[in-house]
């Protein structure tokens, strides 16, 4: 797979992709990684990018032409669609899941349009993308960091890209997951801080069983809104009713 990355600030690029899961992928050929500078596909002395809404109103908005030659550029004119997907990065997006990242990651080429300003001009989203994809309801400044978001989903994803004992666990999120149990590790006792005695008991069924209602218990409390589409046991439905009735404190009501 190879992602050609749009950006006016290419230089925030430099350090994300140098880490684990994402540099393995790319040290073994999985994934290439290319960051364009926007300015790089602009024909005035300038080099300009943006220009005033029409209709008025604050600030800048991305031009069109940069945008449509930086895409054609990277693509070149086997402008196929198949297994090509164009993302424009925009708070007006869909929000970002992991069933999206698992879509993309069949994609032979992804092309990642990173906006500023108040925006990109709407014949981009119309025109030219193929997706508009918002990482979630938080307003940041502009699309490079989502961008990154959504390389280091996509790349896990990638065969290969993770050792064989992680790739064989399943998704939280994916298709009616709930959120992970707690872990703990050394020390048994740390500043009197105890771990749960059942971790420690080698009752393999029970740890089961207790890791299971844990993670029940901290879906219910985080994210209650995943115990909707959740795949449950009838054992589970039976441990939540039971927490509902302890009814934990949410962080909101503590
Ligand atoms: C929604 C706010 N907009 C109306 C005043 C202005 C605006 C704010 C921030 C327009 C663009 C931006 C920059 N954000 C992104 O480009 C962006 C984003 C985000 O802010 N939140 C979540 N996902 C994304 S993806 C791209």
């Amino acid at each position: 797979m190879r992602f050609d990355i749009l950006t006016i600030f290419p230089e925030m690029f430099r350090g994300p992709f140098d880490y684990g899961i994402v540099r393995r992928a790319r040290e073994r050929g999985l994934v290439e990684i290319v960051v364009h500078n926007l300015r790089d596909f602009t024909t005035d002395k300038h080099r300009t990018v943006d220009d005033r809404p029409f209709g008025g109103g604050e600030g800048m908005v991305f031009k069109p032409e940069p945008i449509f030659r930086a895409v054609e550029s990277v693509l070149g004119e086997r402008f196929d669609r198949e297994r090509v997907a164009v993302v424009l990065l925009t708070p007006q997006g869909r929000v970002f899941t992991q069933a999206m990242a698992r879509q993309l990651a069949q994609c032979a080429r992804i092309v990642l349009i990173c906006g500023r300003y108040e925006g990109v001009d709407e014949r981009v989203a119309e025109h030219l993308a193929t997706h508009e994809i918002s990482i979630g309801d938080y307003v940041l400044a502009g699309g490079e960091i989502p961008a990154m978001v959504i390389v280091e989903a996509i790349v896990r994803l990638l065969p290969g890209a993770l050792g064989c004992e992680e790739s064989a666990r399943r998704e939280s999120f994916a298709e009616g997951g709930i959120l992970d149990h707690p872990q703990y590790t050394r020390p048994a006792d740390f500043r009197g801080l105890r771990v749960p005695d059942v971790l420690l008991s080698g009752h393999h069924a029970e740890i089961a069983r207790w890791r299971r209602r844990m993670a029940l218990a901290k879906t219910l409390r985080n994210r209650p809104d995943l115990l909707e589409k959740a795949v449950l046991s009838d054992e589970d439905r039976r441990v939540l009713e039971e927490l509902r009735r302890a009814l934990p404190k949410t962080d909101e009501s503590r």
